[in-house]
């Protein structure tokens, strides 16, 4: 039963480890709608590559456009090469790279109303994101180095 309890080990430890990448629910509950504040939202949380970010909201009611820094704060989207808007209402964002991401919604003047969302986003830290060891090989269970005759 060694494998058994090595393999059992081994899930416990990934489910205590911290989180290698963090899921945020945009608005949390409230989701991606008018009158929430994102800024208060958005503060102490830390962003680092590998997150996501999850908009949700009621699909052809709003929408998720990332911006500039200029744009977000003329709640404007003047970027021609930009790609579009999501607009699935179920719009997973992960953040790929480090700085500064402006997001905001395009329709009428939900951003001015408070649709908009800025974040900072760190590198990522801690184990490298790799597949745990020890699915193909677990060990032996022998923790004495193996003493080869002669
Ligand atoms: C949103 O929250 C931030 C940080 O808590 C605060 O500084 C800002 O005044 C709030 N904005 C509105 C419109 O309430
Ligand atoms: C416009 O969008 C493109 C594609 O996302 C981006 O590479 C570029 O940096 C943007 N330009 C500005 C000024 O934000
Ligand atoms: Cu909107």
């Amino acid at each position: 039963m060694a494998l058994r309890a090595f393999l059992i080990t081994v899930f416990v430890a990934a489910a205590i480890a911290p989180a290698l990448a963090t899921n945020y629910m945009v608005g949390d509950d409230a989701g991606w709608k008018v009158g929430v504040n994102y800024t208060a939202w958005a503060e102490g949380k830390e962003f680092r590559v590998g997150d996501t970010l999850m908009f949700m909201y009621k699909s052809g009611s709003h929408n998720v456009m990332k911006v500039n820094g200029p744009d977000f704060q003329k709640c404007a989207s003047s970027n021609a090469t930009a790609p579009p808007p999501l607009t699935s209402g179920n719009d997973l964002i992960t953040l790929s790279s480090p700085g500064r991401k402006w997001y905001i919604c395009t329709f009428a003047d939900h951003c001015t109303k408070g649709m908009k969302l800025v974040i900072t986003v760190s590198a990522a830290e801690g184990p490298s994101p790799t597949p745990m060891p020890g699915w193909a090989a677990p060990p032996s269970g022998n923790s004495a180095p193996v003493k080869s005759p002669h």
